[in-house]
């Protein structure tokens, strides 16, 4: 392992899990890599819920602050979840046990923008980081950290904490090396400077993590591999998604309104945006270019196939079998892959000057298009608004997409008034469903109603929600977004009630 720990100092740092987890108090704020499944920490998180279990078991109160990237996986945030361990988490989550527990209301859950994190952990917001845990591919002779698969708030987290705990993992591929691009020329207001990206692959930063030795308090070996799971092919549905979305950039193409090398994509994860890639690839397109947050197997499908010329992220998610393609090719893929802070990946700034063209998952639209990507029945956390708003309202073209209807029927995708809303009417240009493509750009309020019901409702909800928008019409207070306020969440209502929203 010491090749993979070049600095002296820091290799003299070495000691188990169990060991380190002792230099974690309760009540701390613990900062911790990973996003999406991939780079965080694999040791040290098991290792301190056994730690609180123990403390538990002797009666003893134990709680840390969980601070990370993004998502992380069962040996993180499933442990510490299952131990009782966490006081607090941000900004974004989806394991099912941890999920479970911030619906029963056991602990604090902050669901915020990613592109926000770093800065608000700048600004004080979250008070002082106490420890960052930190997972790296390898450690140089000076200190400086390659990062492993993510870089998410990784740089902030070295900076930002009194005391950091490396964990050195072996699995992560050495080939890794030179991926990165980490900027390090943030300020704060008002002295901040723009960012110097143009394009979605420039490089303005180092490959390199900086960390004090002098701040390490341990290093952890490890050699196992981050959560990847088997790339599952697109099901009919999302397959329906993807068509009409294609056809949609091909009339935008027509128009005038986009290239044939569109805009630098953002893709959320799953399913559909599976398809769409998919779609992409079998349309014929070329050069493309993704400024997006994570890379899953069919983004490197499409790198090897040329369909898409450069892609930049902040994490690196992949099945093994995709893994094998990486290291098979990897000159080839190290020159086409930027891995950055999630700071930069998710820019508004950048966003905004590239002009992305971003496409995400949703749980519910209205009839007026104000879009829930997160609570299911304005109430029940599913994972977190994640990177969506950060490309959302800075895209060129935001795109949300959903299957019709969800639980086999029983909810409606589109409904009266959304129970929750991460992304307001203004913030929401496009939405598909299987039923179908509604192009809200230039509609007003009533227009977009009539839009959203006609072409993306499902055909056993769309006579329930033209009665709804034609009664509103009549009777509501006000003509300009008509509701009835007593109504407007009945469907909801009625699911909780019920288990479905259909009468
Ligand atoms: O639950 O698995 O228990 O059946 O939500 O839904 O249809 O499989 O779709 O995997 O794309 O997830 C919005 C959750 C969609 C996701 C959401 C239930 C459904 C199922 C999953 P089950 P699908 P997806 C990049 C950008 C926010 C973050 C984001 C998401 C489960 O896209 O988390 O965009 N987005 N990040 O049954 C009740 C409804 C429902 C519903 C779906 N209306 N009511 N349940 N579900 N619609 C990534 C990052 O930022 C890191």
């Amino acid at each position: 392992m010491n090749d993979r720990i070049q600095h002296a100092g820091l290799r003299e740092k070495r000691m188990s899990a169990a060991q380190a987890a002792e230099l974690i108090q309760p009540g701390m704020t613990v900062a911790m890599s990973g996003f999406t499944g991939a780079g965080y920490p694999k040791a040290l998180p098991q290792a301190l819920a056994t730690r609180i279990e123990n403390a538990h078991a002797r009666g003893e109160a134990f709680r840390v602050k969980v601070l990370t990237g993004a998502s992380t996986a069962p040996e993180l945030d499933g442990v510490l979840a299952k131990a009782e361990g966490i006081e607090l988490r941000l900004p974004y989550q989806s394991d099912p046990n941890l999920r479970d527990r911030i619906n029963s209301g056991e602990l604090n859950y902050i669901d915020m923008h990613l592109s926000h994190v770093a800065q608000h952990t700048w600004f004080g917001f979250f008070g002082a980081v106490d420890v960052a845990v930190i997972e790296v591919t390898a450690i140089g002779e000076d200190g400086h950290l390659v990062p492993s698969s993510s870089v998410g708030n990784n740089k902030t987290w070295l900076e930002q904490a009194d005391k950091v705990i490396l964990e050195v993992n072996r699995w992560q591929p050495s080939a890794l090396d030179g991926m990165h691009d980490v900027y390090y020329g943030t300020a704060l207001p008002p002295n901040r400077k723009p960012i110097p990206l143009l394009h979605a692959d420039d490089r303005f930063g180092e490959p390199y993590l900086r960390c004090d030795p002098d701040k390490v308090i341990a290093v952890v070996e490890t050699d196992a591999p981050d959560r990847n799971s088997p790339f599952t092919p697109p099901d009919a549905t999302s397959r329906q998604i993807a068509a009409h979305l294609l056809d949609f950039f091909a009339h935008e193409i027509r128009r005038g309104r986009l290239t044939p090398q569109l805009l630098p994509l953002q893709s959320g994860v799953g399913n559909i945006t599976n398809a769409v890639l998919a779609g992409l690839a079998d349309a014929g397109y070329r050069d493309l270019t993704a400024f997006t947050e994570v890379i899953q197997d069919g983004m490197l499908e499409l790198l090897k196939r040329g369909v898409v010329r450069v892609a930049s992220a902040t994490s690196f998610s992949l099945s093994p079998a995709a893994i094998d393609e990486f290291l098979d090719q990897v000159d080839y893929y190290r020159s086409r892959i930027v891995l950055r802070t999630q700071e930069m990946s998710n820019h508004p700034e950048l966003v905004r000057r590239l002009g992305c063209i971003a496409m995400n998952g949703m749980i519910e639209v209205d009839i007026y298009g104000n879009v829930n990507s997160t609570h299911v029945a304005g109430t029940k956390i599913m994972n977190g608004i994640g990177g969506s708003g950060d490309f959302a309202r800075n895209a060129y073209l935001s795109v949300f997409m959903s299957p019709s209807t969800a639980k086999n029927g029983a909810i409606s995708s589109i409904v009266p008034m959304a129970s929750h809303v991460d992304h307001t009417e203004h913030d929401v240009m496009v939405v598909v469903t299987e039923q179908g493509l509604a192009d809200l750009r230039g509609l007003a309020p009533k227009q977009r109603a009539q839009r959203l019901i006609e072409v993306c409702a499902h055909p056993d909800y769309r006579p329930m929600l033209q009665d709804y928008f034609d009664r509103a019409s009549r009777d509501s207070y006000g003509k300009h977004t008509p509701h009835l306020l007593g109504e407007a969440l009945s469907w909801h209502q009625r699911f909780v009630e019920t288990g479905t929203m259909r009468r």
